[in-house]
């Protein structure tokens, strides 16, 4: 495991370099796309925040209440005992709130455990635990900073039981084929009998879904512009951020949310440090991120790939999100 040290997003050179990559294949195709997961940069970072909170926003308000009314019934279905220590570790540091309805419950059952937030931002991590260690004074947090399989690989090397948490329906802005590789990649680093903790969110009704990536207040808009923003000051770019438009589209059929970026008219736009010119035509759609909805069949074909099973199903009130319990085989 490497030292601890901060990388203050794109200052770190292997990032900038495939930040530049991504965005050069992606504005590059015949369809043009950016890729989503560099939508978190600070402003970025606050901005989902935001959008945790928004009222068309279920996602994270149904995983909440599963964490909140059913943490007893997690901790069963892990088949966790008091007497065995473990290591509880999560993929994403988050902001802890439905991480920490669980930590409650283990800290009230005495349960024996490090819980190990892995992140790629030394800031998040830093905040996670200022954040733990005054609400949860008893539970020791291990802080992980770094590449999810870097950590993981390292923690491999020894024996004790292991709990990923994998939450929040991040899995969903993969395409199925790395949401399988990754998880196969996942099963590689535990051993038999571990379990990972995988939130996803539900396939269900267009009226539902589509106002979630399409607030009123405009703040899903200003997320996803948020990025061409990135590219115009980390890539010295160009794009007007005005002449784009958000239009999310989602199919209860394929269960696919998508967000695009539509430019609203013909033009060119000079990325500096990719030294590239790429046009944009009139009406011309971006793919922004796609937001994937799950149900057992699209799970099940996902984890046949892998070493998982599924133990354990538990959703909320209104069956809007899942929480599987997958048991390393
Ligand atoms: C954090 C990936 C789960 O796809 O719902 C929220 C990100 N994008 N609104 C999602 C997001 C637009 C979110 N995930």
């Amino acid at each position: 495991m490497k030292a601890q040290k901060t990388i203050s997003n794109t200052e770190n050179r292997s990032m900038i370099e495939q930040f530049k990559k991504e965005v050069d294949e992606g504005l590059s195709g015949d369809i043009k796309s950016l890729p989503s997961k560099f939508f978190y940069d600070k402003k970025g970072d606050a901005l989902f925040v935001e959008i945790m909170h928004l009222p068309e926003y279920y996602v994270t308000r149904s995983e909440h209440e599963i964490f909140k009314e059913k943490s007893e019934t997690i901790i069963e279905a892990l088949q966790l005992h008091p007497d065995t220590y473990f290591e509880l570790i999560e993929l994403g540091a988050g902001d802890g709130l439905k991480t920490k309805e669980l930590l409650r419950a283990l800290d009230k059952g005495n349960y024996s455990f490090d819980y190990m937030p892995v992140d790629i931002s030394q800031n998040a991590l830093d905040k996670l635990e200022a954040d733990l260690n005054q609400q949860l004074e008893r539970v020791s947090i291990k802080k992980k900073q770094g590449d999810y399989f870097e950590v993981l690989e390292s923690l491999k090397e020894n024996q004790h039981p292991k709990v990923i948490l994998f939450l929040g329906s991040n899995i969903g802005n993969m395409p199925d084929d790395v949401a399988t590789a990754f998880i196969g990649k996942l099963s590689d680093n535990l051993h038999i009998g571990d379990k990972l903790l995988l939130g996803v969110d539900l396939i269900k009704p267009a009226s539902i879904v589509l106002p979630a990536y399409d607030d009123s207040q405009g703040v899903t808009a200003a997320f996803n512009l948020n990025l061409l923003e990135r590219i115009n000051s980390e890539l010295e770019a160009d794009f007007d951020i005005d002449t784009f438009e958000h239009q999310p589209e989602y199919d209860e059929s394929d269960g696919i949310a998508r967000s695009f970026l539509v430019s609203t008219q013909s033009q060119d736009v000079y990325v500096a440090k990719l030294d590239k010119k790429y046009h944009f035509q009139k009406g011309e759609k971006v793919l922004m991120e796609i937001s994937r909805k799950y149900n057992d069949v699209i799970l099940d074909a996902i984890l046949s790939e892998t070493a998982f099973v599924i133990s354990t199903r538990i959703t909320d009130s209104k069956a809007y999100f899942a929480n599987y319990v997958l048991e390393r085989q």
